[in-house]
């Protein structure tokens, strides 16, 4: 049967800006007539007629509440936009990383990823949709910018409304239909053979297997893998149970994606995992604990007796020890990054590699350009994301193989490797205050307060003293990036740094879908106190923290939501 696109008049909605990652907001808001339907033709505009008729796209997410309304939604758009082909995930699932694995194994325009990552989902929670370019990355600016542009504009949408996309995508299989005179193909493939495939060549899952299942002469390494009733658990029971032998009873959990995460906040950290954490920590029978986010991206790691990893500490191990994942024997390890509110471990690993490092402002975006310059092999963020060139997203299943990698090649526990890098380097106690859900004018005063306070002539060389320990600040800014790629220009957070090295950063999280959530993020390095207590030893620099923020003032917050 041949279809016809139809025309369908629309008005602006206010707000559609895409975040950090994203547009993120509450179901019921892209639940409101023409909403979701204006955003996604926006995207087409966005990326313009040339590029978008006779494409290819990849459509899939992490399988949260209104996720099949919102595909069904892009497949009319999509088809009466002239895309030729839509590949999309069984169930609409594809994990992020998958989704950017996809778009680079196959070549095609980009990818639209459902999902608000690491926020609750359900009927009262939140969703999102997230444009990836043809590098398997988040859109960078200016296209989320353009994207935004269209927003404010938007006149109409085209649609293809008899186009029957009832449970076409429960079914593996490939479909065509005529649309304005031309075949539009939707094909539903299993979300996870390419990952799979993908992971398999990345390290050696025999030695792998091995490690976890214990050999004659080596007990088995017991993982407990939480995949936090979120997308990843399709993949955790195909790499962790299926090829690494891991038990589906004991060493995985919570790995049927549920469309309301189980109505827990999906977000691996020692907060929203504390379950985990506490099961790790009662059973001295788990070498090592790990959690993923909702989209799978992100990932904690914890050692036996949940032994926390930071994620700053995470990075640079990884980067210490790369040479032992067969991916890197084959392509060498280029240049180091992490995002500039991220502690600055894995520098000193650069140093000492003789490896190029880069300070990126927060989000994957920023990291693309340089892996597809080929200066960047492994980078990473403070909020729970790692990651290497092998696709353009951070990976937390890619994380956790990485390092169980090392652990099979060092023999040693998560904790003593730790001990052993910080003997080394020195240490990077880090912690992160997250007040969410603030209100919003309160949060802009605040951090007005704050630039304006670092703008004054008298506040380089101030010295401030918090429980017998003083710090006094040496620099004091508005972190600035200028992509070496292409000199695109961006500004994000506020930052106060000390003679001693130790940092504070101020920032608004750009994740969120109400309210806002400031984040303080304390840095402090320690060359050979390195074995104290990370919340005892940073107490005095925090303190300084709130007090220059006046966070209390502004916000009325005794106290942070999550401390990480
Ligand atoms: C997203 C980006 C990350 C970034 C994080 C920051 O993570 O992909 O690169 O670090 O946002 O979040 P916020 O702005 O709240 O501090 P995700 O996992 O939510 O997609």
């Amino acid at each position: 049967m041949s279809l016809t696109s139809v025309v369908v008049p629309t008005t602006p909605f206010e707000g559609q800006k895409p975040g950090t990652s994203g547009l993120r907001k509450k179901v019921k808001v892209f639940m409101e007539k023409h909403y979701t339907e204006n955003f996604v033709q926006c995207i087409f505009d966005a990326l313009g007629e040339d590029k978008v008729k006779g494409s290819t796209l990849i459509v899939g997410g992490d399988g949260r509440y209104f996720s099949k309304q919102a595909i069904n939604i892009i497949i009319r758009l999509a088809s009466a936009n002239g895309v030729a082909k839509l590949i999309i995930g069984q169930l609409g699932i594809l994990s992020t990383p998958a989704v950017s694995n996809l778009i680079r194994q196959l070549n095609v325009l980009g990818g639209i990823v459902l999902t608000a990552s690491h926020n609750p989902g359900g009927i009262r929670h939140d969703f999102g949709i997230k444009y990836n370019i043809e590098n398997g990355g988040p859109a960078p600016d200016h296209v989320t910018d353009a994207i935004y542009e269209h927003t404010k504009n938007i006149k109409e949408y085209r649609t293809t409304p008899k186009l029957e996309t009832d449970r076409l995508i429960d079914v593996l299989g490939t479909y065509t239909f005529n649309v304005d005179g031309k075949d539009f193909v939707v094909e539903v493939i299993d979300p996870s053979i390419e990952y799979v495939a993908l992971m398999r060549d990345i390290f050696d899952f025999h030695k792998l297997r091995a490690l976890i299942r214990g050999t004659d002469t080596k007990p088995p390494f017991n993982v407990l893998i939480d995949s936090m009733n979120g997308v990843t658990g399709v993949y955790v029971r195909r790499i962790f149970v299926e090829e690494l032998g891991a038990s589906p009873d004991s060493n995985v959990r919570r790995i049927v994606p549920l469309d309301n995460f189980g109505e827990i906040h999906p977000d691996p950290n020692l907060t929203y995992a504390k379950d985990l954490v506490d099961k790790v920590k009662d059973n001295c029978e788990y070498h090592l604990g790990a959690a993923f986010d909702g989209d799978g991206d992100r990932n904690m790691i914890i050692g036996k007796h949940a032994f926390f990893v930071t994620p700053s500490d995470s990075l640079a191990v990884l980067a210490n020890n790369l040479e032992c994942i067969p991916y890197f024997q084959k392509n060498g390890v280029h240049g180091f990054a992490r995002s500039m509110p991220t502690a600055a471990a894995v520098d000193r690993v650069a140093e000492k590699l003789g490896k190029e490092m880069f300070e990126v402002p927060t989000g994957w975006k920023y990291f693309g350009n340089l892996m597809d310059a080929g200066r960047l092999s492994l980078c990473g963020e403070e909020s729970f994301g790692t990651g290497s060139d092998h696709i353009r997203e951070k990976d937390g299943i890619w994380a956790v193989l990485a390092w169980l990698s090392i652990i099979e090649h060092k023999n040693m526990s998560v904790e003593d490797i730790l001990k052993e890098h910080w003997h080394t380097y020195g240490r990077n106690y880090f912690t992160r205050y997250d007040y969410e859900e603030c209100d919003t004018d309160a949060a802009n005063l605040m951090m007005h307060h704050v630039e304006q306070l670092i703008g004054c002539s008298s506040f380089v060389g101030k010295t401030y003293t918090s429980s017998g320990k003083s710090y006094t600040v040496r620099k004091a800014d508005n972190f600035s990036y200028v992509d070496p790629i292409d000199n695109s220009v961006a500004k994000k957070s506020v930052r106060v740094l000390f003679e001693d090295g130790s940092r504070l950063i101020y920032r608004l999280s750009g994740t969120g879908s109400s309210g806002a959530t400031i984040r303080i993020y304390i840095d402090s390095y320690e060359k050979d106190n390195v074995l104290s207590e990370a919340q005892d030893t940073l107490k005095p620099l925090v303190e300084i923290g709130l007090e220059i923020s006046q966070i209390k003032k502004f916000t009325g917050r005794d106290a942070p939501t999550v401390i990480t």
